[in-house]
């Protein structure tokens, strides 16, 4: 998709944006590029403050997560660095699969220095001196441009035995997916980074305290660590002023469909879904017909709904969920089932199929979903029945999966049918 990088709500334009400012002005491969464009003083920044002093500005900056979970970062970070436990490691989860989101591709293809400063950062204030990328196998040009940045930091004494000649050792190591969704799941990463297969392992314990190796771990998403950096350079307070008070700072929005200029969009949170929309060319008022916010995983909103604040608590008090930011416009000219059934496809091939509810139920969520669009001219009682049983399998779904896979199969369905009317 194009990137449409645009100005904050606002502001004086493109040199008021946090996380895309260098995206498309800087040369990824250039090092001196990077620093002349703000590079490396968030790390300089992170040196003088010391470890607490980084984890203190990143609590009470309010950054909240970027993967979809929207957890306190702050409290993740602080819950690491404390555990007694050696080594301690950083993931970075880079397998970017949520149908509909290409925000970090833009991020390491576009600006990779920011996420190694980023990760340097985030090691550095956890006690890790290993970060682990876990990269998305379909990404060749991210792969490529972060494998170059890599080495031009190790060159330069920013990653190695001595960062910054402060004393401090930490290196990063890519690791490619191969094409699974639930590799992006975050103990699924653990076990395909340790040379098993890719399947969730079931929490607590939390990463932070068993994670990689079984070791203390730190997960974030790329988008996450990126944000790092302003609230280092603006310091956690200026951060914290933009967006709303519980949803802080910018946030990317990867918008497709139905509009005339797709692509990704920064804004500070607290924009509502309408002036997104009309940012991006929104289609006719008339011919749209729903938003998919958040994905695969996410939820279907009505056309009389986009006042809706994105926002995490916006989005939660509207019984939707704002996901890892995919907006996705369906217009009149998209049969709605057939999404839905797109949709029950994709979670059934990506089921790892460990347990039972998410590797049955998918398999039957998409059975009355293919029977559902078969029937042309079907008797309403059943349609009435295969609606029934797509309730009561989503429910065992939702409340007997042991990872989110599992537990979200049936969000977007569910909400087609309470939101849309689908199949009324
Ligand atoms: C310490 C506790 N840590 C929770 C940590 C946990 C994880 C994070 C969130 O993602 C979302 C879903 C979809 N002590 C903790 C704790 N943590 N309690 O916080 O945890 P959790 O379990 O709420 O969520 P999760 O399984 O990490 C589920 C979204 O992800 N999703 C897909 C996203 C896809 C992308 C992409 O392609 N880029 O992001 C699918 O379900 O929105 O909300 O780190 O360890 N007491
Ligand atoms: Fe695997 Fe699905 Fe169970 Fe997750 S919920 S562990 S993807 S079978």
């Amino acid at each position: 998709a194009p990137v449409g990088a645009v100005p904050q709500a606002g502001g004086p334009g493109r040199d008021r944006l946090a996380l895309l400012h260098r995206v498309g002005r800087v040369d990824p491969a250039s090092l001196d590029d990077y620093r002349a464009f703000d590079g490396y003083a968030a790390l300089r920044r992170a040196f003088t403050l010391g470890p607490a002093g980084v984890i203190r500005e990143v609590t009470d900056s309010g950054l909240l997560g970027r993967g979809g979970a929207a957890f306190p970062t702050g409290r993740k970070w602080q819950a690491t660095a404390a555990q007694p436990d050696h080594p301690h490691y950083l993931v970075c989860n880079a397998d970017e699969s949520e149908p509909g989101t290409f925000k970090d591709r833009v991020l390491m293809e576009g600006d990779p220095y920011a996420l190694i400063e980023a990760m340097t950062i985030a090691g550095y204030a956890t006690g890790a001196h290993r970060g682990y990328l876990y990269l998305r196998g379909e990404y060749p040009r991210a792969r490529r441009r972060i494998e170059h940045a890599l080495a031009a930091a190790r060159t330069r004494g920013l990653l190695g035995p001595d960062v910054l000649g402060q004393g401090y050792a930490f290196d990063i190591e890519v690791r490619r997916g191969a094409g699974a969704y639930i590799c992006g799941e975050e103990t699924a990463i653990f076990n395909s980074v340790e040379g098993y297969r890719g399947e969730p392992r079931s929490k607590p314990p939390f990463p932070v305290e068993k994670g990689l190796f079984g070791k203390p771990t730190v997960v974030n998403n790329v988008e996450t660590l990126v944000n790092v950096l302003p609230v280092l350079t603006m310091g956690a307070e200026a951060y914290a002023a933009t967006g709303t008070g519980a949803s802080t700072g910018p946030k990317l929005f990867c918008v497709s469909g139905s509009v005339s200029r797709p692509g990704l969009y920064e804004l500070p949170f607290g924009a509502t879904l309408g002036e997104l929309l009309r940012l991006a060319g929104q289609p006719d008022p008339e011919r749209l017909r729903a938003v998919l916010l958040g994905g695969a995983a996410g939820g279907f909103v009505r056309p009389d709904e986009l006042d809706i604040p994105l926002t995490f608590e916006g989005t939660r008090e509207a019984g939707t969920t704002l996901g890892s930011g995919v907006v996705l416009a369906l217009d009149d000219s998209v049969p709605l089932p057939r999404v839905l059934l797109r949709i029950a496809e994709f979670f059934r091939d990506e089921s790892c199929g460990q347990c039972v509810p998410c590797r049955v139920g998918t398999v039957r969520q998409e059975e009355a979903l293919t029977r559902l669009l078969d029937r042309r001219n079907g008797e309403a009682a059943d349609t009435a029945a295969d609606v029934a049983l797509l309730r009561e399998v989503g429910a065992a779904m939702r409340d007997a999966s042991i990872c989110g896979l599992g537990q979200t199969a049936w969000n977007a369905v569910e909400s087609a049918i309470d939101r849309l009317g689908a199949y009324a």
